[in-house]
């Protein structure tokens, strides 16, 4: 009997042939780990903040900058952003940087993981981070109840508030969530966007990728999924498609389009990772440059069409 290659699917996401892109060779100071960067294009070139573990297992971040996102890289001889302690930031460091350019209030805004002293310990949440140049930058404080991860703003208000993408645990459960806000400081209006689906790929923990991006068809979200196995976590990516103006879930992927593979996925400080935070979309090309962490080791990039994202999420198997 004879077998079709289900293998032989086009791929969705194509992998850069020189990854990985960033190394901690690469870097001007000494560091353990270089991975997860929010990904901007700034005066015609590609801005990447990337987050840099030290050897103390600490992390801040740092800018790196390349003409064609590729290749050349001139990395900041010191660190970009570190932790403060007089924004609720418990000095254990700053990881996994979203970037938004939120036109209304035409500034960048960076949300990034951060670690708040409390009760409980000192558990992640969202510190948001705004800057117009990226020399420049305006501490907004550490935002929504903890532990929360995986945040990123729409790039625009929706229905004339801004929305936050976040990942609180609630009830041990890690879903994907939404909450609003009128000025950036206080948030509510909190709800479940995109939930764990049960025995999936995607079953432990949901999170956002990049930054939501707009399309006529709808927001398209890239989010990791992770699945707890005998041998560990792996952590894949999946796609989802939001209604431009409720927020309602249209359409999501049953399989997930990306997934470590390549050894420099498969083998680093964490096995098994790939993590997209940012994306830099060609609009006369309709590519987009995805960077992620590999591994929680390197920065690595793949390039998709968002015709063919799209394509594939409207006539995909949905569950
Ligand atoms: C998540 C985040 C990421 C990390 C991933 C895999 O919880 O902390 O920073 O890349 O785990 O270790």
């Amino acid at each position: 009997m004879k077998y079709k290659n289900f293998n032989s699917f086009k791929e969705l996401f194509k992998r850069y042939k020189k990854n990985p892109i960033l190394t901690p060779e690469n870097w001007p100071y000494k560091v353990g780990a270089v991975f997860n960067p929010g990904a901007i294009k700034l005066n015609d070139e590609i801005l990447l903040l990337v987050r840099v573990e030290d050897r103390q297992g600490y992390s801040h971040l740092t800018i790196a900058r390349s003409k064609d996102g590729k290749t050349n890289w001139r990395i900041d001889s010191a660190p970009t952003l570190v932790a403060k302690k007089e924004f609720g930031e418990a000095l254990f460091g700053l990881e996994d940087p979203r970037i938004v350019w939120l036109e209304e209030r035409e500034e960048y805004i960076i949300t990034c993981i951060s670690f708040f002293e409390c009760v409980t310990g000192e558990p992640p949440g969202i510190s948001l981070i705004s800057t117009k140049d990226f020399i420049n930058f305006k501490r907004l404080g550490h935002k929504l109840i903890p532990p929360n991860k995986d945040a990123s703003l729409f790039p625009k208000t929706i229905n004339g508030y801004y929305a936050l993408i976040n990942r609180p645990i609630v009830e041990g459960r890690a879903d994907i969530w939404v909450s609003f806000s009128k000025d950036l400081d206080f948030w509510g209006n909190d709800r479940v966007l995109i939930p764990t689906r049960h025995r999936s790929w995607d079953c432990s923990r949901v999170g956002l990728g990049p930054p939501p991006i707009e399309t006529p068809d709808g927001w398209l979200i890239i989010y990791h999924g992770a699945r707890d196995t005998a041998s560990g976590t792996i952590y894949r990516v999946g796609l989802a498609l939001l209604d431009l103006e409720t927020l309602e879930v249209i359409r999501r992927t049953k399989d997930w389009v990306f997934g470590p593979k390549e050894s420099y996925e498969r083998v680093g400080n964490v096995d098994d990772v790939v993590f997209p935070c940012g994306t830099v979309l060609d609009e006369k090309t309709n590519e987009i440059l995805i960077y992620y962490g590999a591994a929680d080791s390197t920065v690595a990039l793949a390039t998709a069409n968002l015709n063919d994202l799209l394509d594939y999420i409207k006539t995909c198997e949905m569950c």
